[in-house]
């Protein structure tokens, strides 16, 4: 058997992280604390040895960001790199450009983590007049039918995988070190694929902001064992604050 290995990284925080905002394909940059903790990602890559051939980014600028310092970190700002929207965070449709904690005040608990958590129930539609819609941006053309006005982590899941099957699995195959720069929720969708994690379950699963984690991957591209963060106390702390987001008292 070869061993291959993924590296998941979700991006630094982003201006809209920090305000608590959900922001899906709204693109946002990082906030400087962002930059630095892509900065302390790409570090700890190179720390481990762990040096990434390629790199797979969604088309969304704080992941893009991210990836771009974490691999200038590492000394690895060479490497190919290939952009796919199948890894942009999950259209949080009307929710866009909405307060998280104001969300969950005026709609209460379980309607918010409806929407935010639940496997296959996803927001109201976004309208193409909404200030925060993607409609017209020039780097969506093409997509056309599959343009999303919002996603629940199964549609995420279905829009992802023939990427996964595809180009990343092609470099992994080819015995590339793989790193994919991504977000919250496409990096969820990635994870419950690679741990076989039940749709109820995955409700729970809180990806931190910065932190590489790492996949050995057999010849069949299944993970053996779960995933490690890199900085795993970090990770745990980064995760709570992710899960606590709709509280008053996190802002
Ligand atoms: C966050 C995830 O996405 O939010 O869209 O608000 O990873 O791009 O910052 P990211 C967003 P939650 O689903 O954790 O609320």
């Amino acid at each position: 058997m070869t061993e291959r290995t993924l590296i998941l990284l979700r991006h630094g925080q982003s201006e809209w992280n920090a305000l608590n905002l959900f922001t899906g394909w709204v693109d946002v940059r990082l906030t400087n604390l962002g930059a630095l903790e892509a900065e302390r990602g790409g570090a700890l890559l190179r720390e481990k040895g762990l040096l990434p051939d390629v790199l797979h980014t969604s088309l969304l600028t704080r992941a893009i960001q991210t990836a771009n310092i974490a691999l200038d970190a590492a000394d690895r700002a060479w490497i190919p790199v290939h952009r796919d929207w199948r890894l942009n965070e999950r259209h949080y449709g009307d929710l866009q450009g909405k307060n998280k904690a104001e969300t969950q005040e005026q709609y209460g608990e379980e309607q918010f983590m409806e929407w935010r958590r639940s496997f296959d129930v996803p927001p109201p539609v976004i309208s193409d007049e909404n200030e925060y819609s993607q409609a017209g941006d020039p780097r969506y053309a093409g997509i056309d039918a599959e343009m999303p006005k919002t996603e629940a982590l199964k549609n995420v899941i279905d829009r992802l995988m023939p990427y996964w099957n595809g180009p990343i699995a092609d470099d992994l195959n080819a015995g590339k070190t793989v790193l994919v720069t991504a977000h919250g929720n496409s990096l969820r969708a990635l994870v419950k694929h690679l741990e076989g994690i039940g749709d109820d379950e995955i409700s729970s699963l809180n990806i931190p902001t910065g932190i590489p984690l790492v996949y050995k991957l057999n010849d069949q591209l299944e993970a053996i064992g779960k995933g490690e963060y890199l900085d795993p106390e970090a990770a745990a702390a980064g995760a709570a604050a992710v899960a606590s987001q709709g509280s008053k008292e996190e802002q």
